[in-house]
């Protein structure tokens, strides 16, 4: 008996899968399909999967091609089925060809040839039309956005609108798009905004595009008052607009699986979070001299909140500030203290004093520790008691990471696919209720 095994995603099972099954079964007796998991997808830069597996294991099926059909979940599991299931053939689209061309040392390698003018990506954009975005800012993280879009299908970069029309010059013509210093022309040329400004100015952009109906991927901190945040989620509901708040970490997968070990009980109850978050800015950057909005806390608190406020929740007891300021009174470190009533959290921020960035949370039986950047989370480590046990946890953080952000945005934008609970809007106010608290007192105690 000739046995053939193949693999692939499967998404939006079309003729191309179809055809591709149909001659993998034709070379032999008994055909194996893999069938890709959503997580291995995103590993390896397939970030907008639109069919479940479920759904993608159930249209394999329905073509009666496959004897039997496994799940692929990570590299090197092909040679390990091989082995396992005493594969003759391995078949794989010409797409492909040459790429798998180490699998012969373990069986036949047979490229079939891909059925051409059809794929998963060009029924994605027929059932969607592209969603038009557009750029507010120019400065910094608008630059390292462009990049990161381009490899989300689905969306595209249009328009930039900044006030000072040089600068949305130079943007447009460096990334190929229109320039605007017409908020409302810039509105009607485009479905949903990305605002990348100074944090001062987010409200006042969220509120004017959610007012026209645009969909709004907002850099953090959304606001730095509770009630422009909830007067912002509460327009988006209104207007049946989704509103995001960008702090990436919140989005990438590592992130999602640390937050979800930590809360399956590995480490028992958590009683004890601290997070720290350090970037060294030069004196005369913005955010070491904007009096009024610059300083740590304002440009790395977020991050810093964000485990906390995931995993404590959004009833504290008790929040403290202390900072030490620079000559202009602006926070180069601030060390936020918050009470909960099973738990204690700190978290610092630095934009002038350096310290190691790493995330702890403890519990009753143990504790996951995640190294700095560990809010690009790619890799954490789970101790207990027992120092001889250490688990360890791996994920990929690519690039810059917003392409995940990007990829939930578009996904509930057009599927419903609900993101949302990994920053809810309730956790994005809190977050700007502390902001506020923070701005209201700058500092409780300073150390200058
Ligand atoms: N295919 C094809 N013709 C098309 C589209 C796809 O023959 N027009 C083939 C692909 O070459 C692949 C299979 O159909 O053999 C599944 O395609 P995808 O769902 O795109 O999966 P892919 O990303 O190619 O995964 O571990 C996964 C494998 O490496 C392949």
């Amino acid at each position: 008996m000739t046995k053939v095994i193949t693999y692939g995603t499967f998404d939006l099972f079309h003729e191309g899968h179809y055809r591709l099954l149909e001659r993998a079964k034709a070379l032999g007796d008994y055909l194996i399909v893999g069938v890709t998991t959503e997580s291995y997808d995103k590993r390896r830069g397939k970030l907008n999967v639109v069919d479940s597996l479920a759904t993608r294991m159930e249209n394999v099926k329905k073509t009666g091609f496959a004897d039997e059909i496994v799940i692929e979940e990570e590299v090197g599991q092909k040679i390990r089925d091989i082995q396992k299931y005493n594969v003759d053939i391995f078949t794989v689209g010409s797409d492909w060809e040459g790429k798998f061309d180490y699998i012969n040392e373990y069986c036949k390698v047979v490229y079939l040839d891909r059925t051409k003018n059809i794929s998963s990506t060009m029924l994605r954009e027929q059932k969607y039309k592209i969603l038009k975005l557009g750029v507010i800012g120019t400065g910094r993280i608008a630059n390292r956005f462009m990049p990161e879009q381009t490899l989300v299908s689905g969306v595209e970069v249009q328009a930039v609108y900044n006030p000072h029309y040089e600068s949305a010059l130079a943007f447009a013509k460096r990334h190929e798009i229109d320039a605007y210093n017409d908020l409302n022309e810039f509105f009607d040329n485009v479905d949903a905004v990305y605002i990348a400004t100074p944090h001062e100015t987010h409200y006042e952009y969220c509120k004017a595009a959610l007012e026209k109906k645009k969909h709004v991927l907002c850099e953090k901190p959304i606001t730095l008052s509770r009630s422009q945040a909830e007067e912002l989620f509460a327009t988006a509901k209104q207007n049946e607009c989704i509103l995001y708040e960008g702090i990436k970490t919140a989005y990438c997968p590592g992130f999602v699986q640390l937050l979800n070990l930590a809360r399956s009980h590995v480490i028992g109850d958590i009683r004890y979070i601290d997070a720290c978050f350090t970037k060294l800015e030069k004196k005369d950057s913005r955010e070491l001299t904007d009096l009024k909005y610059g300083g740590s806390m304002t440009e790395l608190g977020s991050y810093c909140l964000l485990p906390v406020i995931k995993l404590f929740g959004k009833q504290y007891e008790d929040l403290r500030f202390e900072s030490v300021k620079n000559e202009n009174g602006l926070d180069l470190f601030t060390k936020i203290s918050m009470k909960y009533p099973k738990g204690l959290a700190t978290m610092t921020c630095g934009l002038g004093v350096k310290s190691e960035g790493r995330l702890l949370i403890g519990g009753t039986e143990g504790y996951i520790i995640a190294e700095a950047p560990w809010w690009k989370t790619a890799y954490f480590e789970v101790h207990y008691e027992n120092a001889n046990i250490i688990d360890k946890y791996a994920d990929r953080f690519l690039g810059d990471g917003l392409r995940y952000e990007i990829s939930d945005f578009l996904n509930q934008i057009n599927e419903g696919q609900n993101a949302e609970f990994k920053l809810t809007r309730e956790e994005s106010i809190t977050m700007a209720e502390i902001m506020e608290k923070f701005l209201n007192g700058r500092a409780d105690k300073t150390v200058t």
